[in-house]
């Protein structure tokens, strides 16, 4: 008898930690679109300028602390007595920081650097230089841990097996704009799972339910 609970989180989730959302109307970055500078194709064209953008992130990351929707997950997961899948589409660590206890990245992490070469994954220093060889083969390879536009994300497997063992579906602070992730609640009712959304302003998605308000506010209402 499924009853996890499937938690998929996005930018919204940590915006009142004071890390910017994508497609707000501040959804720019040095007058980049986000769609233009996290690509394979920006990394090859100019390393130099995505390496600066995920530093600027990592330092941010880095910056901020884990608002009351972070901890009230965490506190969730501690205390359901069923699983609670925390699938994120966000790179920084704030669920890890708040107590959560496994957290699914489906977009990677900034708190990894990547062999491009040999697939070698490693804490990444807090101003990556893309220009430092691998240190496990030593290949002028290393990128940020990120899945961009046009990659496949990760942890699709588990993924799909998290919502089928799944009896909610909840998303949290997400534009549902970025595919697979934006299909997940389709798929959810298509098992017959009932869907939940928390966000600002509803996203225009399909949901059983819909409470609008700050993740600091909707999610510990929803969670206690
Ligand atoms: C794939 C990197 C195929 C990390 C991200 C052309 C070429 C290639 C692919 C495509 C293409 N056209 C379409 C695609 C598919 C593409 C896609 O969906 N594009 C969209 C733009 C149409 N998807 C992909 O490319 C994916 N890969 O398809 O691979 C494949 C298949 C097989 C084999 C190989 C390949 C990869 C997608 C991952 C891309 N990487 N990020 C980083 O830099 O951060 S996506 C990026 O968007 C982030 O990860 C982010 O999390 C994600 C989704 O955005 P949101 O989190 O929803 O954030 P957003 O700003 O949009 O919304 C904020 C929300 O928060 C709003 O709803 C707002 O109301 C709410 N909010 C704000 N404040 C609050 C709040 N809620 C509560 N409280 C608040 N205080």
């Amino acid at each position: 008898m499924a009853d996890g609970i499937f938690i998929l989180s996005g930018a919204g989730l940590s915006a009142e930690s004071g890390l910017r959302t994508f497609r707000a109307e501040d959804g720019l970055w040095e007058d980049h679109r986000v769609e233009d500078v996290a690509t394979p194709e920006a990394f090859a064209r100019d390393p130099q300028l995505v390496q600066r953008f995920y530093n600027l992130r990592r330092a941010q990351a880095a910056e901020a602390t884990p608002n009351a929707a972070h901890l009230a997950l965490a506190e969730l997961q501690d205390r359901y007595p069923g699983p609670v899948h925390l699938v994120t589409q966000n790179v920084d660590d704030l669920l890890e920081r708040a107590g959560a206890r496994s957290v699914t990245h489906m977009h990677g992490a900034l708190k990894d650097a990547l062999c491009a070469a040999c697939g070698h994954r490693w804490p990444a220093p807090m101003v990556m230089d893309v220009n430092a060889p691998c240190p496990d083969c030593g290949a002028p390879a290393t990128r940020p841990d990120i899945v961009w536009f046009g990659e496949m994300p990760y942890h699709m497997e588990a993924i799909q097996e998290a919502l089928e063992d799944s009896a909610l579906f909840v998303a949290i602070g997400t534009s549902g704009v970025v595919y697979p992730a934006a299909g997940f609640s389709q798929m959810a009712r298509a098992y017959g799972i009932r869907t939940l959304e928390l966000n600002l302003k509803a996203s225009g998605g399909r949901f059983d339910e819909i409470r609008e308000g700050p993740a600091t506010e909707v999610v510990p209402g929803w969670v206690k």
